[in-house]
């Protein structure tokens, strides 16, 4: 449950109520953080982490790109992921390994600050609805662009970057419709507030590359080698706003939305109106290794012991 139980904070545990930070913390005016969306699944063989590796192995690269110098090895920041689930009795939640800047001193210049590194885990559902992953969302394009290149690195996952999403979302959620797609400075499709995007037409799978502003997911990179291994054809393309709209299928990618189809673009039906064939296929596949319906045979999970 949110708000509840133990959250590895500097490496030790301690209450949910009292892993808080002071307000003149650099993070706080300066959105000096970093962090990561992972999640455990309940499967037949027990709870298993989903692709824990390639989380911590982005948030170091985020921590690079910030200079930031986590004080943990990767081996350390694992386990420390692992123990929040265990301690936590979580059979299947979401987990929020997060990097900031504290306390120290005022002013731009981050390095004087002391860096916290925190994981907490919770129970999340469906992200855009249980419905939304058979029924498909209702997206607009934002009229908000995502970061220009050499402004803010989409390739981090930083906190600051979620401040163009949070626009996003808004306006979205004001406006009537489930979620936000935006497109990069050029015009051309970059991603949703919070999750990749990709479409099919005419039997290929088409998706931004990384130079299209986009967070470089993990759910992506799964996509990726589960489409290819059922035969599929797919890659990465530099694509144009009215390709959304003339796709076969739209769907959206992410730790937190899974692998979510959309059935209507600024109010224009995709396909069919319904989760197409493709999305249902690969759906299905990677639910089934989640689930441990299928062996692991990607070696995407971590077993919590
Ligand atoms: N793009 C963005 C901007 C993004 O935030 C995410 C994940 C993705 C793509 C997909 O990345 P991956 O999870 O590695 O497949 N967004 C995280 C945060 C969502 C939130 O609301 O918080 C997530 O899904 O965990």
């Amino acid at each position: 449950m949110f708000g509840k139980g133990k959250i590895w904070f500097d490496g030790k545990l301690v209450d949910w109520k009292k892993a808080t930070i002071h307000v003149m913390s650099h993070v706080v005016h300066y959105g000096s953080s970093i962090f990561e969306g992972v999640r455990c699944y309940q499967t037949k063989q027990g709870s298993a982490i989903f692709r824990l590796e390639e989380h911590i192995d982005r948030l170091y690269d985020s921590a690079k790109v910030y200079r930031m110098e986590i004080p943990f090895t990767k081996k350390q920041f694992m386990e420390a992921v692992v123990k929040v689930v265990k301690v936590n009795k979580l059979k299947s939640c979401y987990i929020r390994p997060v990097v900031f800047r504290g306390y120290g001193t005022m002013g731009v210049n981050p390095l004087k600050n002391p860096l916290h590194c925190a994981v907490a885990a919770w129970s999340w559902g469906s992200y855009l609805g249980e419905e939304a992953l058979e029924k498909g969302i209702s997206v607009r394009i934002s009229s908000w662009h995502r970061q220009a290149p050499n402004t803010f690195p989409t390739l981090a996952k930083a906190g600051g970057n979620y401040l163009n999403s949070q626009l996003i979302k808004m306006e979205a959620l004001q406006d009537g419709f489930d979620e936000g797609i935006a497109l990069d400075s050029y015009g051309y499709v970059s991603e949703g507030s919070g999750e990749n995007v990709f479409i099919v037409k005419n039997g290929v799978i088409f998706t931004p590359p990384t130079s299209s502003a986009i967070l470089a997911g993990i759910t992506r990179h799964s996509m990726f080698v589960i489409a290819r291994d059922l035969g599929m054809e797919i890659r990465q393309q530099v694509l144009p706003r009215e390709s959304l709209y003339i796709a076969d299928e739209v769907f959206l990618t992410g730790t937190a939305a899974e692998l979510t189809p959309v059935s209507k673009i600024d109010n224009i039906i995709i396909g069919n109106g319904k989760r197409g064939p493709v999305t249902e296929k690969l759906q299905k596949a990677f639910f089934d290794i989640l689930r441990g319906e299928t062996p692991d045979r990607f070696d995407w999970l971590t077993p919590v012991k």
